[in-house]
């Protein structure tokens, strides 16, 4: 098949056809972002700098048109599109930043004059998962431009919209042909293509923990740097001194926000037993309250799940466990899912493996080192919460945590301008912050003898 028809998840209905790469479609793209990056990467660094404040700025004309495309195709509450858009703006406005300040170093050498400089690796390949699809997308490809590369991007076929508009933008924009390349088409064809393909030299993944260990392996035998962003299993932990009623009004955001398809939904609530009945009896107002529906209304909270075989997934998990209570969710043809509270042990399925939706196992814990043990019990290690009065214990139990991006009292995990990635099978290097695209260079040594 030549193309892929799209799903409005609210509604079931068909509404566009988009194109499939293949393999020659795709080799020529990577040829084209070849040449482009070469004048891109030989530009003063504020040129490169002004174009991207240059592609910012459009993208914030166009905030509302792009949370209107994520609505249509993904099923993102209106409000979460609009602050997902404007976030690519502010990516892009950050990123701008970075070609002037990637300085190297000067290092004493006797008998001469030693530096190092941040060369772009070239092409860089961007596998963007359905969840998120444009600030995932941009993540990669501001930083990355801003160092001096050239993208590949290619988005998920469930979600590619508002990634072929970013591309249309970036030309509105001014950014040269050829440098951002958006590629549709299928993972096994287009994604694969970027790990094998000599020319583009470094890769970046998100997605499954499944597909982003193969595409490790792919990039492996090149020899190609990879960055991973995977799965995650993250632990909500609520201490007995917390301020339990902010915990519990807080804990439906952290796990149902995007319909719990996020990979730092905090998908196990652990809370110490001494408080356990209670935190439950504040939860069940929380989640009640928690609105589902149509995303296109302002007041939505939640919208529907991606597709719906996987609906039919995340349904697969509740089988034989001990519901405590749900939410609700309209009826009709979208692919629509109640939110879940499950009561659990350690080692149910639910406990253990990812649901990418929204269903959050409750687990009781005894005490300061009982709660650290079973956060950890988990292959995965991205984000996670830690709710608390005691600085002390807040202190302790984050460092104890391994997890790359946790939070005390609140569940905040995405800003721009601070590191974001997972440990353990959560990932492999850091995205964001303030480092974002030196992580898209490799370093050069060069000697200037002088003696
Ligand atoms: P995947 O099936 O892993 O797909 C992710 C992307 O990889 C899609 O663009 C997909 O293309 C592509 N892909 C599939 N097979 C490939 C292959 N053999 N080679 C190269 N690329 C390939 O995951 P998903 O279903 O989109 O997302 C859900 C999962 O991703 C969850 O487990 C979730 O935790 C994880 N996730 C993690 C994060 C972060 S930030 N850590 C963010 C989002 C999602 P097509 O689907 O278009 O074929």
């Amino acid at each position: 098949m030549t193309s892929f028809t799209l799903i409005n998840p609210a509604t079931g209905r068909e509404f566009r056809e988009v194109p499939r790469a293949s393999v020659e479609e795709t080799d020529a793209a990577i040829a084209r972002a070849v040449v482009a990056q070469r004048s891109w990467a030989a530009l003063p660094p504020v040129a490169r700098a002004d174009a991207l404040r240059s592609f910012a700025r459009v993208v914030e004309q166009h905030v509302e048109e792009l949370a209107q495309l994520e609505v249509l195709n993904s099923g993102h509450p209106i409000g979460s599109a609009r602050w997902e858009a404007s976030h690519v703006a502010q990516v892009l406005n950050f990123s701008a930043g970075a070609p002037e300040r990637l300085s190297g170093q000067q290092i004493p050498v006797a008998g001469g004059l030693d530096v190092t400089f941040h060369e772009p690796y070239g092409v860089v390949g961007i596998i963007v998962p359905w969840n998120f699809p444009m600030t995932i997308a941009s993540w990669g490809f501001a930083p990355a431009l801003a160092a001096g590369n050239a993208v590949v991007l290619k988005p998920a076929e469930l979600t590619p919209l508002t990634a072929l508009r970013l591309g249309e933008i970036a030309l509105e924009a001014g950014l040269p042909e050829g440098l951002f390349e958006i590629v549709t088409g299928s993972g096994s064809v287009v994604g694969q293509r970027f790990v094998t393909h000599p020319d583009v030299r470094s890769v970046v993944f998100t997605g499954s923990t499944e597909v982003g260990t193969d595409v490790a392996a792919g990039c492996a035998r090149q020899l190609k740097p990879v960055t991973l962003e995977l799965g995650g299993k993250s632990a909500n932990i609520v201490f007995d001194d917390a301020d339990l009623e902010k915990a519990a009004a807080a804990a439906p955001g952290a796990v149902f926000d995007n319909a719990g398809q996020d990979c730092c939904a905090r998908s196990r609530i652990l809370v110490q037993r001494s408080v356990y009945d209670r935190f439950l009896e504040l939860l069940e107002p929380a989640v009640a309250a928690w609105r589902v529906g149509d995303p296109s209304h302002d007041d939505t909270d939640m919208g529907p799940l991606i597709s719906a075989s996987h609906r039919a997934n995340v349904e697969g998990f509740l089988e034989g466990t001990d519901i405590a209570f749900r939410g609700a969710a309209p009826d009709g043809d979208g692919f629509w899912f109640a939110p879940a509270v499950v009561l659990a042990q350690p080692d149910d399925r639910i406990a253990k493996e990812e649901v990418f939706g929204p269903v959050v196992a409750v687990l009781p814990f005894d005490d300061e080192a009982d709660g650290i043990r079973l956060a950890n019990d988990t292959i995965y290690g991205l984000a996670g919460s830690i709710w608390t009065e005691n600085l002390s214990r807040a202190v302790r139990v984050s460092r104890a945590v391994k997890s790359g991006v946790l939070s005390v009292n609140s569940h905040s995990s995405v800003r721009y301008w601070t590191p974001f990635g997972g440990m353990k099978a959560s990932g492999l290097g850091r995205e964001l912050g303030p480092d974002a695209a030196e992580h898209f260079t490799e370093t050069k040594n060069v000697f200037f003898a002088t003696d």
